[in-house]
């Protein structure tokens, strides 16, 4: 147990406050415990995991150790703050009770790449895609893919080689609607044809006069139509 000398002209104040303390010869000595608990389930700390006591008002510094069998510090919280970037911090002890709690994490950037095998395949511990390339990190470790190394060239080649991949461009799309939609895609023109019928029953019907056509030219890759009603 330490012990803190207060100066004198606090004396009268403190006096009155009914603790423990001790006058000698004019000045005061405070005898309480100002107790720290410090906790850190998954990495190291200085002072380790435990209570300790420390004297009134004095800066108890804290360190946490960066990285402890593969878990990594991600900042202090309860009576002190920090992210991942500072490891140490000062307490101070202007209360009977502080604590303190490192955090320690095995997955920071979320991924569900554990830290281990993250660094076992180069990969960054604090960022899902490491490369940066759409795919995450669990996902190119998981195929033995380099989440160092971009791929997006592959999405290039999908995009360039749709048809081998069961894609379509979207002109591919319009003409599978012709039967529908009577759209037709021919020569670069696209002709909608509209027939309009009529029914007594809702079940029999035939055609109100001759169908209406538009036709416009296709432009380019991609081109969009679709029709609605004026009224
Ligand atoms: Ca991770
Ligand atoms: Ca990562
Ligand atoms: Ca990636």
């Amino acid at each position: 147990m330490k012990k803190h000398i207060l100066l004198s002209f606090l004396a009268t104040a403190l006096a009155a406050s009914a603790v423990p303390f001790t006058n000698i010869t004019g000045a005061v000595v405070d005898t309480r415990d100002y107790n720290l608990t410090v906790t850190a389930d998954n990495g190291a700390t200085d002072p380790a995991a435990g209570i300790h006591t420390y004297s009134w008002r004095s800066s108890v510094p804290c360190a946490a150790a960066a990285e402890t069998n593969g878990w990594l510090f991600t900042g202090w919280s309860g009576d002190a703050s920090s992210d991942h970037t500072q490891t140490d911090v000062l307490v101070l002890m202007d209360a009977l009770s502080k604590a303190v709690l490192a955090n320690y994490s095995d997955d920071p950037d979320g991924d569900g790449l554990h830290n281990t095998n993250e660094w076992a395949v180069g990969a960054n511990p604090w960022i899902s895609d490491t490369d940066g390339d759409g795919f995450d990190d669990l996902l190119e470790f998981d195929h033995n893919w380099n989440p160092t190394v971009s791929d997006l060239w592959a999405v290039d080649y999908i995009a360039a080689n749709g048809g081998a991949f069961g894609l379509y461009p979207s002109n591919a799309v319009l003409d599978i609607a012709v039967g529908q939609m009577l759209i037709e895609t021919s020569g670069g023109t696209a002709t909608l044809s509209l027939q309009l019928e009529e029914s007594g029953d809702l079940v029999t019907w035939s055609n109100a006069g001759p169908p209406e056509v538009w036709s416009r030219p296709v432009d380019g890759e991609k081109q969009f139509f679709r029709v609605r009603s004026s009224k």
